[in-house]
């Protein structure tokens, strides 16, 4: 895969749109609107994760909010990954597809695709790094969450910048997008670290300036 495309990762979905005036009008627009913002500045890669008490419950709704976040990642040339839902993300073709830890293992995911796509896979763990690097299984790992974060109801312990420079002194080579309360100021050090780039919802979501905050972190 391009590791480029993980220099600046957006991860969203409703859920993380409840504070935009938007939102009043629908979740759904409120989350269009934001993403056409952050593409139109330059993100990279776009991950629609629809999860959580806040997000849309009903699957309709989550595929029809897919399709028009796709639509919109199309229009800007940018990869479009599902976190998850194996089912969506074959049926909306989408680029790729991010499953943690307790999820579809990778192997069984491999074998249950019907056409390629990029394969992410979280990784909290040296061992859990370790355990793919010689694989096909996996295009890329999310590691983190390097520090606290409120976007995730059952979020790890942070395990910090440091953890990121053990991966690949212990010879993880695989393209690594770091995650969890990464700020702007954050990024230079991720990447020094060894990290391909950084993976943020709020940052982002919850930036004063969207345009600025995402050139910072392209700048890093
Ligand atoms: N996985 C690990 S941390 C996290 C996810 C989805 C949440 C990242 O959100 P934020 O707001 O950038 O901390």
């Amino acid at each position: 895969m391009d590791k480029q495309i993980l220099r600046c990762y957006l991860v969203a979905g409703t859920q993380d749109c409840r504070h935009l005036p938007e939102y009043k009008q629908s979740p759904q627009y409120a989350l269009l609107t934001r993403l056409e913002q952050a593409l139109q500045a330059g993100i990279t890669c776009y991950q629609f994760r629809e999860k959580g008490a806040f997000a849309l419950q009903d699957p309709l709704k989550i595929e029809q909010i897919a399709r028009a976040c796709q639509e919109l990642c199309k229009q800007y040339q940018v990869p479009f990954i599902i976190n998850n839902e194996v089912w969506l993300a074959q049926k909306l073709r989408a680029d790729g597809i991010h499953v943690g830890q307790k999820d579809t293992p990778v192997s069984l995911l491999k074998q249950q695709l019907t056409q390629p796509m990029l394969i992410g896979l979280s990784a909290n763990t040296l061992a859990q790094a370790q355990q793919h690097n010689e694989t096909s299984y996996v295009d890329y790992y999310g590691c983190g969450p390097i520090f606290p974060t409120s976007s995730k109801a059952d979020a790890a312990a942070a395990v910090g910048i440091e953890f990121i420079r053990n991966l690949r002194q212990q010879g993880i080579t695989k393209p690594i997008v770091a995650i969890g309360g990464i700020k702007t100021e954050d990024v230079k050090p991720l990447r020094e670290a060894g990290a391909d780039g950084v993976a943020v919802i709020s940052t982002i979501m919850q930036a004063g300036d969207i345009t600025k905050t995402i050139q910072q972190i392209l700048r890093s």
